[in-house]
């Protein structure tokens, strides 16, 4: 049995750690980034639910999400309320409010929303509204269609009494008008985008759900869309199975519809860890360039047990399970 550092940045109570035993290859958190208490502890025990389990250090989305399993709430309204926390975070610069704008300077958002039934809500490329998760479970609940884009998400949105409001902050315009100056694109490792939100949870009845919600790559074209709110790409929930979910360079997990095909796997018998790398090594295997992106993914099934797997290091989950809200670096493909 090996010996695995998690991080704990929370917790409710003193339990004793049961996490999901498919969490692996769990290293430490930079201490300049956290100030996290540090624990080694073996986790062979058994996944227990309910769970929330997000992409990067989103302490205080998965715990409001954890909240609202607490009181009896369903997946789905976890995942809403979860990821609204970090579209109203101002700091977040790839996610709602604050998000970097694209190369015209327009702050564009994309999301989608799955529900255990395995019905599907998406905004793209949205504009002026701060919650795109929200609009999104609109969509799936309220309309014949499945996504809405543009114009139509906002004045859909507008419709329904979601506020118009200016989303580029001081300090995102700051960064694309320095940005501006160098007038070339290269989409930078973890660094542009280090909390697009993917969340997976499951409820106390055992139903998933799943939400993921981005303001893209920094500096875009105008109208590009990426993976976040593409079903089977960004998000993909099935009940029976499990759920998956992306972050990363969102064209490279497009062209091998990686949530769809995690959950395909997990469907085949592999653990949700497996599947990740599976998902991950897919990437590698078409794309020789791989040195110059990221890509990112995390899974959950049926049971609770969860995976997480990237190209590079430097991504990070959080996962709240047993009242504790963890964060975890998972183990990543390229080791130099
Ligand atoms: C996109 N996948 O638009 C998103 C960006 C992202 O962490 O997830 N960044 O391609």
């Amino acid at each position: 049995m090996k010996r695995r550092n998690f991080i704990k940045n929370a917790s409710l109570t003193g339990v004793g750690l049961t996490v999901g035993s498919a969490i692996i290859g769990c290293k430490e958190i930079p201490s300049e980034e956290k100030t996290p208490i540090i624990e080694n502890k073996e986790s062979e025990l058994t996944a227990t639910l309910p769970i929330v389990i997000a992409t990067w250090n989103v302490e205080n989305s998965t715990a409001k999400a954890w909240e609202v399993l607490q009181e009896g709430k369903s997946s789905l309204e976890a995942i809403e309320q979860g990821c609204m926390i970090e579209e109203a975070n101002a700091e977040g610069q790839s996610v709602g409010l604050g998000g970097l704008p694209d190369r015209d300077g327009n702050v564009t958002l994309d999301a989608c929303i799955m529900n255990k039934e395995g019905d599907y809500g998406a905004v793209v490329c949205m504009q002026n509204i701060i919650h795109p998760i929200a609009v999104a479970r609109k969509v799936m609940e309220d309309t014949p269609h499945v996504i809405l884009a543009g114009k139509g998400a906002e004045q859909f949105a507008v419709s329904l009494g979601f506020k118009r409001e200016n989303l580029l902050t001081e300090a995102s315009k700051k960064a694309w008008e320095e940005w501006k100056k160098t007038s070339e694109y290269k989409p930078i490792i973890n660094i542009e985008n280090h909390d697009t939100i993917g969340m997976l949870a499951i409820d106390k009845n055992g139903d998933i759900a799943g939400g993921c919600t981005t303001s893209g790559l920094a500096y875009k074209m105008a109208g590009r869309v990426g993976d976040s709110p593409i079903i089977g790409s960004g998000l993909f929930i099935d009940n029976e199975i499990g759920g998956a979910t992306a972050t990363g360079l969102g064209e490279e997990v497009l062209k091998t519809v990686g949530s769809f095909l995690i959950v395909e796997l997990m469907r085949q018998g592999k653990s949700p860890q497996e599947a990740c790398e599976e998902a991950i090594k897919r990437i590698i295997k078409k794309s020789p360039n791989f040195e110059n992106f990221q890509v990112g993914y995390i899974a959950v099934n049926k049971k609770g047990e969860t995976g997480a797997y990237s190209i590079h290091e430097g991504f990070y989950t959080t996962t709240y399970q047993n009242n504790e809200n963890i964060s975890n670096a998972p183990d990543f493909y390229n080791k130099k």
